[in-house]
């Protein structure tokens, strides 16, 4: 008999970006109300939770990840009231609410930032990380990921601050018990509004140690964590994940330890980094080796089997999509966005489907002045200014612009995809003709449908949540292709990951059950153009 296990190893997460989600009041921007309009859908789809990004009052330099009042709504989004008509709304059908919580930095606007700036005497200077000096020569050359230095003066102290991103995040000091038991408290009040769960904001860069120049992965990094768990999480049925960039997988074993010391899981991104320039940033494009992303998945799939648990996933609010990205957006849109999902959603651990990716929706092929996101504006600058070329530069803003995830939700055919009546903040991307959730939905042969089934084959069948993993034809350079065993029970993914036809070595049609494929006849022997199957033996 399994082990009881934690729900959200049966579950699937489903992310919502509000601003780009559903607009209610036609002012152009998503908000609470519009959600609560689509939990219908979501409940068709069949997920579990949903993960929202930040709607807490912000000034929005970095779309709400920069954070003025954690326990308000801001108004672009709602009031409190939608917020808990949206969690008591969402329960009723089954469906819990994970918040964005961002404790790495907060806005600037933040009132202990105010307070903090005013005196080195306030109670709230030493929430934030100071550093003495003199102007114009900051404590040493830190760059921050948003760009420029990441230490800004402030005359009223004499003083700079630290900052890993935008200067109008400043960065917490967790090294202050005083604030952090102000961030527990701030949790613990969430968990009581009946909040299900939490994704922890760049939580692996909270123990900074800026006079060593350490940014990630610090040396009080685990115990801050164990304190977080303990005081804010323990005692309730949460789903907690942690956004780290810097983890590996002995790291992920702490993070996801079965005993929930630390959290459920992490979003850990060794796969997403496999098509940058080794050493270099994500703007520096290099073709994906995908012998190497194999090898990668299956390396967390063993390493954490048993000893802590893997989230499973292609997109997020940062990322372009995965069918511009690693399928075909073009002729193949279809067959690659369901081979993706289904080699996905195979494997062990949590899968989340970020908004759109159940439709199959592709970046936007925009113009400079359509971009919003300050990341992508910042690094336009900066490598103008380094003497890149435009296109040069406009290709890799094309190609890795989180503004490729942020355009407006697309649910139909009508103006503005059905998503505002008003100006959207962002370009709706003009395929939302061809590509919308109305039609899919009327479809059983859409991209919608096949996440649906997905969805449902993990629960009935065990064997996708117990089940172990082996990599088959590891270093075939077009198949992907792995097996999953429980009690007996074989599962098999079968993918031809690129365009071209290959030869299947083996062929299991006829001695199973085929429980997913992404073509409507067979070709005995070959996979075709991104033709995937699940078979179950
Ligand atoms: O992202 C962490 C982060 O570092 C990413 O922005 C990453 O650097 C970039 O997208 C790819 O190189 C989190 C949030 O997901 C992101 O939206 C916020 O902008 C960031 O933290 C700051 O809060
Ligand atoms: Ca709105």
């Amino acid at each position: 008999m399994e082990q009881m296990e934690k729900w959200w190893k049966q579950a699937v997460v489903y992310q919502i970006y509000p601003r780009s989600f559903q607009d209610s009041n036609g002012d152009g921007i998503g908000d609470l109300p519009g959600i609560i309009r689509r939990l219908e859908y979501l409940q068709t789809l069949g997920i579990d939770a949903i993960w929202l990004s930040p709607v807490c009052k912000s000034p929005q330099k970095d779309n709400g990840y920069d954070i003025s009042d954690y326990q308000d709504i801001d108004p672009m989004f709602g009031t409190m009231e939608d917020m808990e008509r949206l969690i008591t709304e969402a329960k009723k059908r089954g469906i819990r609410i994970i918040l964005d919580l961002v404790l790495n930095h907060s806005s600037d606007q933040h009132v202990w930032f105010q307070e903090a700036r005013k005196s080195r005497e306030s109670r709230y200077h030493d929430y934030y990380v100071w550093r003495d000096g003199v102007e114009g020569t900051p404590p040493n050359d830190m760059k921050a990921i948003f760009g420029g230095s990441c230490w800004e003066w402030v005359p009223e102290v004499g003083q700079y601050y630290f900052h890993q991103f935008a200067k109008e995040q400043p960065d917490l000091n967790w090294d202050n018990p005083a604030m952090r038991q102000e961030i527990y408290q701030m949790i613990r009040w969430w968990v009581d509004k009946g909040i299900g769960g939490f994704r922890l904001d760049v939580i692996d860069q909270i123990a900074k140690e800026p006079d060593q120049k350490i940014t990630i992965n610090g040396p009080k990094l685990h115990t801050y964590i164990r304190e977080l768990s303990r005081e804010a999480f323990w005692g309730h049925d949460l789903i907690t994940v942690g956004e780290a960039w810097g983890a590996d997988c002995d790291r992920a074993k702490l993070y996801s330890a079965p005993d929930e010391s630390e959290f459920s899981m992490v979003f850990q991104f060794e796969h997403i980094g496999l098509d940058q320039e080794p050493g270099k940033e994500k703007w520096d494009l290099y073709p994906l080796d995908f012998v190497k992303l194999k090898q990668t998945f299956a390396k967390w799939q063993k390493e954490l089997y048993g000893q802590g648990w893997n989230s499973l996933f292609w997109n997020n609010h940062d990322l372009p999509r995965i069918v511009s990205r690693w399928g075909n957006d073009g002729v193949y849109r279809v067959e690659s966005a369901k081979m993706l999902a289904m080699v996905l959603h195979g494997m062990q651990g949590t899968p989340y489907i970020y908004q759109g990716e159940e439709l199959g929706m592709t970046n936007a092929d925009f113009t400079l002045d359509q971009y919003r996101d300050i990341e992508t504006l910042n690094v336009y600058q900066e490598r103008k200014a380094a003497g890149y070329s435009e296109a040069e530069i406009l290709a890799s803003i094309h190609a890795k612009s989180r503004d490729n995830a942020r355009t407006p939700m697309q649910w139909s055919g009508e103006a503005n995809a059905g998503f505002t009546t008003g100006l959207p903040w962002i370009a709706v991307n003009p395929n939302y003709q061809e590509i919308h959730a109305e039609q899919q939905m009327k479809d059983e042969t859409s991209i919608f449908s096949c996440y649906q089934k997905l969805i449902a084959l993990r629960k009935q069948y065990p064997v996708f949540i117990y089940g172990d993993f082996q990599l088959m034809y590891e270093t075939h350079p077009d198949l992907f292709v792995y097996q999953r065993t429980w009690k007996g029970q074989k599962l098999f993914v079968y993918a031809n990951f690129h365009g071209t036809e290959v030869a299947v070595p083996e062929w299991h049609i006829g001695d199973g059950t085929v429980l997913m494929h992404n073509y409507s006849d067979w070709k005995e022997g070959v996979l075709r153009p991104y033709e995937a199957y699940m078979v179950l033996l």
